[in-house]
């Protein structure tokens, strides 16, 4: 039996009544994994960088009998610049590369930049004209039920690699998914978490880890997923919100 596993939580109540997001998690897991699974969620919406949460709302959710879609673990790239300008023109350099236009990626990097108080789910906007898509404002469209086939193996190799935390894994699986909805060509993200400052620019091609996309200390980060126009709104979002996905890792690591 499969399960759909999935916290937010927040601070001064919960987000629909203007509480400040502080942490998200998503898993899939087996039914005797699910008390381990939702205690660490609590453990973390207690005891976050952003805050300690005093709304959290966790989801266990049978997701047995649905179709689960498979897809690959994408390969990591690094790309450093030595402060948060040359961060930030790394991943417009990134964007573009991924067939996103110059002024899409200009408004999408905008747009990320202007935000006051974190989003707990991402925005939608159009990979030519730059102009947000969804109509969720504040909320965000969030990804929802992803996990990764082999942990052990997922770690090892990240391990491996010197970047075995916890934003890595998740920001992973996370980008694995997202790059597979149709008619979605790249993402844009870093962290709401103060300390951590690495983010990345996903695609089908890869996920590349940009260090210094913000300051250290900054409670503002988010996530933009850039949308051909020709792409159906309705169907994207489905398919992120709703579709469970497995990322694999690769056989000959
Ligand atoms: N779906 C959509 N948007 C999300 C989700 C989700 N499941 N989870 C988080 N977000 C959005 C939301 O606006 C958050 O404020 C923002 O992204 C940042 O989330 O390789 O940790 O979980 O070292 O703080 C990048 C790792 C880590 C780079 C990113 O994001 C690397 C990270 P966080
Ligand atoms: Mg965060």
């Amino acid at each position: 039996m499969l399960y759909s596993v999935r916290m937010r939580s927040a601070q001064g109540g919960a987000h629909e009544v203007g509480g400040r997001h502080i942490s998200g998690a998503e898993r899939i897991v087996s039914q005797d994994r699910i008390e381990e699974t939702t205690n660490a969620m609590l453990a973390r919406a207690f005891s976050h960088t952003r805050g300690k949460a005093d709304f959290i709302n966790i989801v266990v959710e049978n997701i047995e009998g649905e179709r689960v879609q498979e897809v690959p673990l994408l390969p990591v790239y690094t790309r450093i610049g030595r402060d948060v300008v040359m961060g930030r023109q790394i991943a417009e350099e990134s964007l573009l590369e991924s067939g996103v236009t110059l002024r899409a990626v200009q408004n999408g990097m905008a747009a990320l930049l202007a935000l006051t108080d974190s989003m707990r789910g991402a925005m939608l906007v159009c990979a030519v004209t730059g102009q947000r898509l969804d109509d969720t404002g504040m909320r965000g469209v969030r990804v929802s039920r992803m996990d990764i086939d082999h942990e052990e193996a997922f770690h090892e190799i990240l391990e491996d690699k010197g970047m075995n935390n916890t934003h890595v894994q998740e920001a992973l699986v996370l980008a694995s998914k997202v790059v597979t909805a149709p008619n979605l060509i790249a993402e844009l993200c870093w962290s709401d978490d103060p300390e951590y400052t690495t983010g990345y620019v996903a695609s089908a091609a890869g996920y590349i880890r940009i260090p210094h996309c913000k300051p250290l200390g900054s409670l503002l980060g988010g996530r933009v997923f850039f949308v051909k126009p020709e792409g159906d709104l309705e169907s994207i979002v489905d398919y992120l919100a709703n579709q469970p996905v497995i990322v694999k890792v690769p056989e000959e690591l």
